[in-house]
């Protein structure tokens, strides 16, 4: 591009600009080729090491434990169910706008932008070797090799589309022109194959491991329960569109976790290790032993913390399980209140979850379990599969875990849990809501008979009365479902005469042991939301 001669160059401003152009778009499609390799080898490294220790889970992983939590909550209101894949979406857009300004840089500072390309690599290994379920160093590999191809790649690229670019300086018509489009173009090509191949292969061999623990779910049989749960008594269902099913069916059950990929676990080699203080040893558990002992099923309503008054996040499922008590006291362990050692039980799961526990609540009579089986069915993978907890009348961020894998007896003075690292309550009992299911807000509704209808919950307590009210009008009590136990919530109804205009309805719960529920707003951080569900509709 210099001139030989000295001074200005001869090509006129038209051909520098294009020069310019050119080498400016063959650098960023240079820079998108390397780090499409770098994806495809993290991907195909990862597959071979450990599929959770690739870039994209790593630093998605770190990302969501460090985001603040006006950060999560607004994503989680915002995209519901679907904030991871928009968090890996947008951090592919991240990762594409990066790789192809560092293949602009690299046209003028090759070498500059190849280090900083390896170096990115090395912010990954980083990530990896930090995240909770880490198995050890073995965890940098994917990021590290995978910046480092990317940096060689982005080396020749680079190379051979600046000569590209000199040549179309020079008029680009000419033998020379020819020669180093066709240089760049090959290497383009074989990159572009090289990534397909690579990122292929990864996602095959991930994909045989999620073969393996899905056979491993299809073999499972589910034993017929012990002590199976009651018949949910006929007038428990109310028939009233628009209301939430009795009992929420696996497909439309709410999910909450931080797991980036959804945790397969193959039952087969999955193993439960039990140990911590009053505990002599570890005592390890088999899945095929845990099916043979004595299990019991029961209808039980899981909510979650994050769940804002009148949320999605609550679900009624009937569990099968092994009754965790049971388990413990034939490890040894004794309730604080008869002098045991440990106040609380620390859930780990295999994706590095850790959820702590009430030993005495655990051991209080509840059922609480070790569940295997949900609404018939060996557990989806989403919701914990091969095994999880379940505590009634907890929040599931300090009880639920899913993909369990250890539980230590601790207590609460020595180990805080990934939760409460982050400012929620060491202690969370679930507290007395109801919802409105129908109308919708904002709905327009006819004047005449309204069915507004809905869900309450207080798991342990269980509902007595549910209330409704019309805009500063007098509590109406409504028509409450039969009540199955008092770890599920009660559908309720309320024929309501519609008279014209906007009205706000609102409901309440009142507990078995008589307390109404609280009409203070409370945000769900530290111990749950609490406050009055209300919804605005227009009678027309
Ligand atoms: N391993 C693991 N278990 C977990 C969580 C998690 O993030 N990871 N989230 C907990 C929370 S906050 C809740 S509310 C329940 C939700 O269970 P579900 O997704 O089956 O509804 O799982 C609990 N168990
Ligand atoms: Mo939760």
């Amino acid at each position: 591009m210099a001139n030989p001669l000295g001074g200005r160059p001869r090509i006129s401003g038209v051909r520098t600009d294009r020069a310019t152009a050119t080498r400016a778009a063959l650098g960023a499609v240079s820079g998108l080729l390397a780090g499409c390799a770098a994806l495809a080898v993290a991907e195909l490294v990862a597959a071979l090491v450990r599929p959770a220790a690739s870039p994209l889970t790593a630093i998605g992983g770190a990302a969501v434990d460090r985001a603040p939590a006006p950060v999560k909550d607004w994503a989680i209101r915002t995209f519901g169910e679907q904030d991871k894949a928009v968090l890996q979406l947008g951090m592919l857009l991240t990762i594409a706008l990066f790789a192809a300004l560092l293949g602009v840089l690299a046209t003028r500072r090759r070498r500059t932008a190849c280090v900083v390309m390896a170096l990115f690599g090395a912010v990954g290994a980083v990530a990896a070797l930090g995240r909770p379920d880490a198995a050890g160093p073995a965890d940098a590999s994917p990021s590290l090799i995978a910046g480092l191809v990317a940096a060689a790649v982005l080396f020749v690229l680079a190379g051979k589309s600046t000569s590209v670019a000199a040549a179309s300086a020079e008029g680009g018509s000419g033998l020379s022109g020819w020669w180093s489009r066709r240089g760049f173009l090959s290497a383009a090509s074989l990159t572009a194959v090289a990534a397909t191949g690579a990122g292929g292969l990864g996602r095959a061999l991930t994909g045989a491991r999620g073969r393996e623990a899905a056979a491993s779910r299809e073999a499972v049989r589910l034993p017929a329960p012990a002590s199976p749960a009651r018949d949910v008594p006929r007038g428990a269902r109310l028939r009233v569109p628009g209301i939430s099913e009795y009992t929420t069916p696996n497909a439309d059950f709410y999910r909450v976790d931080t797991a980036l990929v959804v945790p397969k676990v193959d039952a087969d080699s999955w193993r439960l290790r039990v140990h911590g203080r009053g505990i002599t040893g570890t005592r390890v558990h088999t899945f095929a032993e845990l099916l043979a002992r004595p299990l019991i099923e029961r209808d039980i309503t899981l909510t979650c913390v994050s769940n804002e008054v009148g949320g999605p996040y609550v679900g009624n499922a009937r569990w099968l399980g092994v009754p965790l008590a049971d388990l413990l006291a034939e490890a040894g362990v004794r309730p604080p209140s008869r002098g045991g050692p440990a106040d609380q039980l620390v859930a780990r799961s295999v994706d590095g979850m850790t959820l702590g526990t009430p030993v005495e609540d655990v051991m209080d009579g509840r059922d609480a379990m070790l569940a295997v089986g949900m609404n018939g069915e060996p557990l989806p993978f989403r919701h914990g599969f091969p095994v999880r907890m379940l505590v009634p009348g907890l929040y599931g961020y300090v009880s639920a875990c899913k993909w369990i894998e250890s539980i230590e007896l601790t207590t609460f003075a020595a180990y805080d849990p990934y939760w409460v690292k982050r400012k929620w309550a060491r202690r969370a009992p679930i507290k007395t809501q109801a919802r409105i299911d129908t109308p919708k807000p904002f709905a327009r509704v006819p004047a005449g008979t309204v069915t507004v209808a809905g869900v309450a919950w207080a798991q342990r307590r269980g509902v007595r009365r549910v209330e409704v009210r019309v805009d500063e009008g007098p509590w109406r009590e409504a028509d409450l479902a039969v009540e199955n136990t008092v770890d599920t919530w009660r559908q309720w109804s309320y024929r309501w005469p519609a008279e014209q205009g906007g009205h706000t309805i609102t409901v309440r719960a009142t507990d078995g042991t008589g307390r109404v529920q609280t009409e203070k707003r409370a945000r769900p951080i530290p111990n749950g939301a609490s406050g009055w569900h209300n919804v605005f509709v227009t009678v027309e």
